[in-house]
């Protein structure tokens, strides 16, 4: 059963939907850039159109509405508010965010606002981008101008999107903006999103607003695909750079203590005083948890091969055959895969939340802000009414097996009891630009003709439909 009070949205970000990018005095972006770079992304795609929601945004609210959740998890484009990153704001990028906020509040629609997700604005990555300590004082100036603008309006903010994802794929690996691979600059590149974080709370609460401020990371519990000593150091390895290296000095105020080389490494890459750590820890409203899938990890290079072997032709980031690398990802034989060959591992995510209780003893309250799948949806007739449809059946049953083995774990006697959980927001609204894959993943309730435009809401759209309007009430039954 769904408590009555858990709350259900669904979430989106400005990149991957707005398009309009050289409109109204938008500036570019760091991702505008590396999109624009041959090889980049799937089918060389860019976000210039996206779902044009930047005109068709009260179109967009209104399938948000027919929904019936309680909350819209959206992101400001900074490049479109701040077009330099620092000094003068855009009248027209803040017009678009006023409308969007007064058509969500008249349609009693909860704001979840992200102050960063990943577009920065190109003058600043020009100027190192998270490389450089400067920005993430832009960041904070940027919460500041935000909290004013919007402070009236937003019910929580999330200040960064999953610093994790930034500091692997964009600097780590170099498979996202702004492409700039090597491990030894991720470090303080993270480092410097996390100061971020803290910096933008502090603008936040400096500004007074009245909405609740947290962030988001992702999570994935990394577990060894066999076992011995070295198995094990590369998953606690793995589990920091992935995991600890964000929640850990959010949460606890330090980081991880797994290695004692690891604090002076940290050190001499980049500047981490107790100064930053304290900015870095200060007290947060709720905590928000994205979570798609457990990793499983073996020493050495792949490629995979027997059993364990990942699908062919899987995205860079899988880490499947990382010859550079000392490790790498593997398959997972038992359970099934999405279209991005991400295994479907619900229990993960009971195992996930215990994980965060039994480390974060003074976890807040918690809002899982993101979990979704991309399957390869297809349209055809729908043989009663004639109309288009997507019986995406496989994200039904992903998203109802998440949200059950998530309320599981949280309940009094799960293994996660002690999580205060407050509610779901699906990845995503509808189908989007999804970074390097561009439009070949799938990711949302509602389908996106790109040629068109035409939105075509999926079956997983009416099931999160009924979902909602029977919480409190028995659901198993309409689960599946
Ligand atoms: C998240 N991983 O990114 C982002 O917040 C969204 O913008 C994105 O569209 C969504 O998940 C689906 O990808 C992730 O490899 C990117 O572990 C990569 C991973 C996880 C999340």
């Amino acid at each position: 059963m769904i408590p009555a009070d858990f709350t259900l949205g669904v979430a989106t970000a400005a990149f991957q939907i707005e398009g309009a990018v050289a409109e109204d005095g938008r500036g570019p972006s760091g991702w505008d850039a590396f999109a624009a770079q041959p090889a980049r992304i799937v089918n060389g795609d860019n976000a210039d159109v996206a779902c044009d929601h930047y005109h068709r945004m009260a179109d967009d609210v209104q399938l948000i509405h027919a929904l019936g959740v309680d909350s819209y998890r959206f992101s400001l484009s900074w490049p479109r508010i701040q077009p330099d990153g620092r000094g003068g704001t855009n009248p027209a990028g803040i017009a678009f965010y006023d409308r969007l906020l007064d058509e969500l509040l008249s349609r009693g629609i909860s704001p979840m606002c992200t102050l960063y997700h990943w577009d920065t604005p190109l003058p600043l990555e020009q100027a190192g981008g998270w490389l450089n300590r400067e920005t993430a004082y832009r960041l904070a100036d940027f919460a500041a101008i935000a909290a004013e603008l919007f402070g009236d309006r937003v019910q929580r903010w999330v200040t960064i999107n999953e610093p994790t994802t930034v500091t692997l794929n964009g600097y780590g690996l170099g498979i996202h903006a702004p492409g700039h691979p090597g491990l030894f600059d991720a470090v303080p590149a993270g480092h410097h999103m996390v100061l971020a974080h803290g910096l933008s709370m502090q603008a936040l609460r400096a500004a007074g607003v009245p909405g609740d401020i947290g962030i988001t990371n992702v999570y994935s519990p990394v577990v060894a695909a066999r076992g011995g000593f070295v198995n094990d150091l590369l998953v606690e390895l793995f589990d920091v750079l992935h995991n600890g290296m964000f929640s850990d000095p959010v949460l606890l105020g330090r980081y991880s203590e797994f290695n004692p080389l690891l604090m002076p490494f940290l050190h001499y890459l980049t500047e981490v005083s107790d100064e930053d750590l304290a900015i870095m820890s200060q007290p947060l409203d709720f905590y928000g948890l994205n979570y798609y899938f457990p990793t499983r990890i073996a020493p050495g290079p792949g490629p995979n091969t027997g059993p364990d072997a990942l699908p062919e032709g899987l995205p860079d980031h899988m880490l499947e055959d990382s010859p550079e690398l000392p490790f790498h990802i593997t398959g997972w034989a038992q359970y099934d895969r999405t279209a991005f060959g991400w295994p479907v591992a619900p229990e993960y995510l009971g195992i996930a939340l215990a994980e965060m209780a039994a480390r974060y003893p003074q976890l807040p309250p918690v809002f899982i802000t993101e979990g979704g799948a991309s399957f390869p949806d297809v349209v055809v007739q729908d043989a009663l009414t004639g109309e288009p449809h997507v019986a995406d059946i496989q994200r039904i049953n992903y998203l109802g097996d998440h949200l059950a083995a998530a309320l599981a774990a949280t309940a009094p006697g799960g293994a996660a009891e002690s999580v205060d959980l407050r509610g779901y927001y699906v990845w995503t609204l509808m189908d989007n630009f999804e970074w390097a894959a561009g439009y070949s993943q799938r990711f949302g309730l509602v389908y996106v003709d790109f040629e068109t435009q035409q939105r075509i809401p999926k079956s997983s759209y009416s099931w999160l439909q009924a979902i909602t309007s029977l919480r409190g009430a028995d659901t198993s039954a309409v689960r599946r």
